[in-house]
């Protein structure tokens, strides 16, 4: 095939991994804007390269014009998650979704694979919009832990390098190194209440700090330098007490010198 033909075949798989990390992304941001913990640690999308593509059909005997047909993962998403029940989660979302339909799934976490390999695969089917009209493409969604991924990656690597003939005494040890990960996985899981919290503190400070810096630059625009100066050194003061509570009563009270500020020049107009 021409080289010219791949990239038109291609193109359409680069929209819809680039829609689809931005939209998944999108997710990460609206759970943690609202404060909450987000089931998705980070997205990450690749198109298969065309050397891939060509070994798989050769390898399944896949003739050239079905290739978009069986080769399912011509478009890859990977999600990472902190912890396995985040998966479910993570499951549930995707099937709510209306911009894409559940083709087929594989649950290599419940089943793990011969290798160790672990993680939540789903095919799905997504539409593009291209200048030919839309097209309808097929996605592999794999869903794992940051646990599972880091696995998944060294193995990887290791396939590639023994061209998937790993020695015995390699895949004895990376064996033994998925069970580890699943005791890893386990440990994480019964403290996750935990983490979860600290996670969030942190997130709802960051944002508390984001609106008290945003209050104190509107602030400049109306207060005098003397009270700007001793709210700022009243912020200080206040961050350095690491005490959440008082940055949002400290917040709040920028609030209503700001209201204040505004009251005052709606009657001065
Ligand atoms: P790449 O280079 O990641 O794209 P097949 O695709 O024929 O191997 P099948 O049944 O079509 O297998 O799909 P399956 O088993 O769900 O595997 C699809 C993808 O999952 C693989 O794509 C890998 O990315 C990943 N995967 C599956 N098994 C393993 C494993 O044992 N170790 C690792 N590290 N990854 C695995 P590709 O095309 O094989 O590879």
């Amino acid at each position: 095939m021409e080289i010219q033909l791949w990239r038109n075949i291609l193109k359409p798989y680069e929209l819809a991994v680039k829609e689809l990390e931005l939209k998944l992304n999108h997710i990460i941001g609206e759970y943690r804007d609202n404060g909450v913990y987000s089931p998705i640690e980070s997205v990450k999308g690749r198109v298969k390269s065309i050397s891939s593509i060509l070994e798989k059909a050769q390898k399944k005997r896949i003739p050239m014009q079905e290739l978009e047909t069986y080769i399912e993962d011509i478009a890859g998403i990977r999600i990472i998650c902190q912890f396995v029940e985040d998966i479910t989660k993570v499951v549930e979302i995707l099937k709510a979704r209306t911009d894409m339909e559940v083709k087929s799934e594989k649950d290599y976490i419940n089943n793990m694979k011969e290798s160790g390999y672990r993680s939540y695969h789903m095919i799905v089917y997504y539409e593009v919009q291209t200048m030919n009209g839309s097209k309808k493409l097929q996605v592999e969604i794999q869903i794992r832990t940051l646990a599972m991924n880091f696995w998944a990656i060294i193995e990887h690597s290791l396939q590639y390098k023994y061209k998937k003939n790993i020695p015995l005494h390699i895949r004895k040890r990376l064996s033994k190194s998925a069970d580890a990960i699943i005791v890893l996985d386990n440990e994480m899981s019964s403290i996750r209440n935990e983490i979860m919290d600290a996670q969030n503190i942190y997130q709802i400070q960051a944002h508390i700090i984001a609106d008290i810096l945003n209050n104190i630059q509107n602030l400049y625009k109306v207060a005098n330098k003397q009270e700007i100066m001793e709210i700022q050194d009243e912020f200080y003061r206040i961050y350095e007490l690491n005490d959440l509570k008082q940055l949002e009563h400290f917040n709040k009270q920028l609030d209503m010198i700001t209201e204040g500020y505004q009251a005052q020049e709606r009657t001065d107009r």
